[in-house]
C-alpha cells in the first residue's frame, strides 16, 4: 500500500457538462471530509454510495457535486477512493483539484491509478496495458481485442501456459527422484509431446501479433495505377473528405497520402500513391519508387484502370506479378465516360477480384466497401482466440519460444533433468515478464508513461 493520496481530473481536458476528479489513497476519506459538505445528514463512507453536496474552500462554495465512495479493496486502485462529479468548467475542475492538493493529496502522474491497481494486485500487467489500449481504441475490432485482454483473456492463456510448464517441471523432478532407484524414467515421449504443445501455443500467440497490429493500425490498402486514372479521387470519396489533390494533370500525386477509414468496425489504412509510369522527372520517379514500396507493405492492392483501356490485360498481369501474396482488387474507373461494355478478358485467380466504378460520380462505392470487407479475413478478426497487439508481449513471447527450442533440443540430446528444468524456468520467467510477475522499474515506467493522467 502507498502512503500518499493522489488526485487528478479523469475526464478529458476542456469543459463539458460534467467532469470527474479522482482521489485515491489512504487519506482519501479524510481529505474529502475536509472539503465536502453533504446536503443531508452526516457523511458516512458507505461503500458504493453516492452523496450529493457541495465542495467548499472554507466558506466559499466552489460547486455542487456528487461524490462516489469506494472502500478498499473494492475500488479500481484497490485503495480507498472518491470520485467527485462536478460541473465541467475548467475553472471549477482546477479549483477543486487545487483544493484537494492543499488538503493533503498530490497530483497523480500519468497512469498512476492503473499502476496502483496493478501493484495492489487488482490486475496483472497485461491487463493494465489493455486499459490504455481500450481508451485508445477507435474501431469495433480494436475495442474487442482490448476488452478481451483487459477482462483477462490473455492472462488466462498465459496461466494455461504456466500450468503446462509447471507440469513439465513436475514430471522432470519426478524423474530426478526416481533416477537413483533405477526406475523407468518419466516418459520421454510425454515430455516431448508436452513441450511440443507448449511451443505451438507460444507460436500461435506470436503469429497473432500480425493480425493484432493490423487491427490496431488498420489494414494497409495501397491505391495504385497509372497517372490520372482517379486514385486520389477514389481516396477522397472513400474518406468522404478532400484529403488528396485531384487534377487532370498526370503526375499530380508525388508522395503517398494516407488516412484511416472504418468499414463495419474494421479499420483500413488507405494509401494513395504516385501514378506509375516511365518518367525523367526526379521527384516523380522517387514517388514511383515509393509506390512500389507501398505495394510491398500493403495487404490489399486496389489497382485502378480506365474503363475501356485497350491494354488492360497486360497491365493487370504486370501488377499481379508485383503484388504477389496480396489481395488484388482491379478497380475499373470512369465507367461514366466509357459506357461501352468493357471487352476486358478477366484474368481469374484466388486473389483477384474486379469491380467497375465511377469515383467522380460515386457509382458502386458501396460495393467497393463491401468488397474490401469480404477481402479481409473477417472470421479471423472475429474469432475469440487471443490476439496480441503489444510489442513488449511479442518480445517476451519470442524469448520464451527461443528457450522452448533449447528445451526440445535438450530432450533430443538426453541432457540431464536439472538442465531441462532450468530452461523451463527461463520460459516461465519470460511469461512472467508479460504478466508483471517478474519485471523491472524501467519496464513499469515505460508501460505507465503511455497512459493519460487520471487513468
Ligand atoms: N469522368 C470521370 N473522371 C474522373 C473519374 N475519377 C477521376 N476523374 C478525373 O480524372 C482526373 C484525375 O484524377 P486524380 O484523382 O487526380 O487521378 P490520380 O490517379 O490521383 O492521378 P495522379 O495523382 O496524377 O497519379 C481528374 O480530373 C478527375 O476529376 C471518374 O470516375 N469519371
Ligand atoms: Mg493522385
Amino acid at each position: 500500500m502507498f502512503d500518499d493520496t493522489i488526485a487528478a481530473v479523469a475526464t478529458p481536458p476542456g469543459s463539458g457538462a460534467v467532469a470527474v476528479i479522482r482521489l485515491s489513497g489512504r487519506e482519501s476519506f479524510e481529505i474529502i471530509t475536509k472539503v465536502f459538505r453533504p446536503k443531508k445528514a452526516s457523511l458516512e463512507f458507505n461503500p458504493y454510495s453516492i452523496r450529493f453536496g457541495t465542495i467548499n474552500d472554507n466558506k466559499e462554495i466552489i460547486d455542487e457535486v456528487l461524490i462516489s465512495i469506494f472502500k478498499a479493496p473494492h475500488s479500481y486502485t484497490g485503495e480507498d477512493s472518491v470520485e467527485i462529479s462536478c460541473h465541467g468548467s475548467l475553472f471549477i475542475q482546477q479549483k477543486i483539484l487545487n483544493l484537494l492538493i492543499k488538503n493533503g493529496a498530490r497530483f497523480a502522474g500519468p497512469g498512476e491509478y492503473t499502476q496502483r491497481a496493478y501493484l495492489n494486485g487488482k490486475m496483472d500487467l497485461s491487463q493494465a496495458e489493455a486499459v490504455a489500449d481500450l481508451i485508445a481504441s477507435e474501431s469495433a475490432s480494436a475495442h474487442k481485442v482490448a476488452m478481451q485482454q483487459m477482462r483477462g483473456g490473455f492472462s488466462s492463456d498465459l496461466q494455461q501456459l504456466r500450468s503446462r510448464l509447471l507440469k513439465f517441471i513436475t514430471l522432470i523432478e519426478l524423474e530426478l527422484d526416481f533416477s537413483e532407484e533405477d526406475v523407468e524414467f518419466a516418459d520421454r515421449k510425454a515430455l516431448k509431446k508436452l513441450i511440443g504443445d507448449i511451443q505451438k501455443h507460444i507460436s500461435d500467440l506470436i503469429h497473432s501479433f500480425e493480425l493484432g497490429n493490423v487491427i490496431k493500425k488498420g489494414i494497409p490498402v495501397a491505391i495504385v495505377g497509372e497517372p490520372n486514372v482517379g486514385k486520389s479521387t477514389l481516396l477522397n470519396v472513400l474518406l468522404n473528405e478532400d484529403k488528396a489533390i485531384v487534377s487532370d494533370i498526370a503526375g499530380t500525386t508525388r508522395d503517398a497520402v494516407e488516412d484511416i477509414i472504418s468499414i463495419k468496425g474494421i479499420l483500413f489504412r488507405l494509401i494513395d500513391t504516385a501514378g506509375i509510369r516511365k518518367t525523367e522527372d526526379k521527384v516523380e520517379s522517387l514517388g514511383i519508387e515509393r509506390t512500389m514500396d507501398k505495394i510491398k507493405k500493403s495487404d490489399i492492392v486496389l489497382f485502378m484502370i480506365n474503363a475501356g483501356d485497350p491494354d488492360a490485360e497486360k497491365k493487370i498481369s504486370e501488377i499481379q506479378k508485383k503484388s504477389k501474396n496480396k489481395q488484388l482488387i482491379v478497380v475499373i474507373n470512369k465507367i461514366d465516360k466509357n459506357k461501352s461494355e468493357n471487352s476486358l478478358h478477366k484474368i481469374s485467380g484466388k486473389n483477384i477480384q474486379y469491380i467497375k466504378i465511377s469515383a467522380k460520380h460515386k457509382t458502386n462505392i458501396d460495393k467497393l466497401n463491401e468488397l474490401l470487407i469480404e477481402t479481409v479475413n473477417y472470421s479471423a478478426l472475429n474469432s475469440s482466440d487471443t490476439i496480441i497487439t503489444n510489442i513488449r508481449h511479442l518480445n517476451a513471447l519470442q524469448n520464451a519460444y527461443q528457450s522452448s527450442l533449447r528445451v526440445s533440443e535438450g530432450l533430443g540430446n538426453n541432457i540431464s533433468g536439472e538442465f531441462l528444468a532450468q530452461d523451463i524456468r527461463e520460459i516461465l520467467q519470460y511469461i512472467g515478464e508479460i504478466t508483471g510477475e517478474f519485471t523491472t522499474d524501467e519496464v513499469l515506467g515505460n508501460v505507465f508513461a503511455n497512459f493519460c493522467i487520471g487513468k
